[in-house]
């Protein structure tokens, strides 16, 4: 039996994730759709062959909906999923959880109240292929204990709603939460430098930035966010251990040689690079959900401590200080 899914927010990702659902992710089926502007939605719903449904809470509450997936604006995501929580559903939230850490906090209550984990956030970097394999070569043990991480994330250019803010939040979040599963373990500090600001963005804007982060042993990863680099969405990651050093695999693609020279493309953008780890994620958590397995992926701490971490890189990109992070201890369930 497939599961019926509730698709709450009709804008790129969430469009994508109903595409995706349907005509991708085997065992599921798309139920009902629904977003602030109506029209869309039901342009979203008909395109799937799903209901539209006039508001997120009569989608969670809808007795055909099973589990829901969250593609809405980040700050109604915490009453969206603690709803889900108080219906007893799954729900897969894209990321951030939640813009506060506080509502963060009243979710995992309200889950542990429950008794099990049904929140997973969307942190895709955790299924694609490239991260999976450093990851192993990691807890393979084949570089030795890890001391620093390198990072990149560019992106050719953001539209203009894009604030300064949102480099932490909403870029350099996903290293934030890639290094924390690779390396496994938290971050405890954070500091924001500020390089000169490039001339091509736009004026309100301090781009780029970077991000130093120190976890609880004492390792230092650095991360730059450029999101108008110009050339292209170029995600780099190498991770230096004691024995040796491992990097991210750049997407395979096939090297032209041509007048002269030889060159390989560097992809668009993140739709693009992540695609096909959007869709193991979405595969992996219906299979769960389907198998009455309990879920895995990124969980509500992690989408609580990202929100810690961003938060402290915020402060620190105002002051330029070392921001200490306390996130407290980690509840049983997320063990
Ligand atoms: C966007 O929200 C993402 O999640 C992308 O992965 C990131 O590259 C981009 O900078 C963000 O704005």
């Amino acid at each position: 039996m497939s599961i019926r899914i509730g698709v709450i927010g009709t804008g790129w990702i969430g469009e994508q994730h109903v595409h995706r659902l349907t005509s991708t992710v085997s065992g599921a089926e798309v139920a009902a759709v629904s977003d602030i502007d109506l029209d869309r939605a039901a342009e979203v719903a008909e395109a799937a062959g799903a209901r539209r449904v006039d508001s997120a809470e009569k989608l969670i509450a809808d007795s055909e909906v099973d589990a829901v997936v969250i593609a809405s604006w980040g700050p109604v995501h915490a009453e969206q999923v603690l709803a889900c929580v108080e219906a007893g559903k799954p729900v897969f939230c894209e990321k951030p959880l939640t813009t506060d850490a506080a509502d963060a906090r009243r979710i995992m209550d309200a889950e542990q109240a429950f008794g099990r984990r049904l929140v997973q956030v969307g942190f895709m970097r955790r299924y694609d292929a490239g991260y999976r394999r450093l990851k192993e070569v990691l807890d393979s043990g084949a570089v030795g204990k890890p001391l620093m991480a390198h990072c990149v994330h560019r992106n050719k250019s953001i539209r203009e709603h894009y604030t300064t803010e949102m480099a932490a939040r909403d870029t350099a979040v996903h290293e934030v939460d890639a290094l924390r599963w690779l390396l496994g373990e938290e971050f405890v500090s954070a500091q924001t430098v500020l390089p000169r600001k490039t001339t091509k963005r736009f004026p309100h804007l301090q781009d780029p930035q970077i991000f130093l982060f120190e976890t609880a042993s004492g390792a230092r990863v650095d991360v730059e966010v450029f999101v108008n680099c110009q050339y292209g969405y170029d995600i780099q990651c190498e991770i230096v251990g004691e024995e040796g050093a491992v990097r991210l695999p750049d997407p395979a693609a096939p090297a032209v040689r041509r007048a002269g020279r030889s060159s390989v493309p560097v992809l668009p953008e993140f739709g693009d690079r992540f695609e096909a780890a959007f869709d193991v994620e979405l595969q992996e958590w219906v299979d769960r959900i389907r198998n009455g397995e309990a879920l895995t992926g990124p969980s509500a701490w992690d989408g609580y401590a990202a929100t810690m971490v961003t938060d402290a890189a915020v402060q620190s990109l105002h002051s330029g200080a070392i921001i200490p992070i306390d996130m407290g201890d980690r509840p049983e369930l997320y063990a």
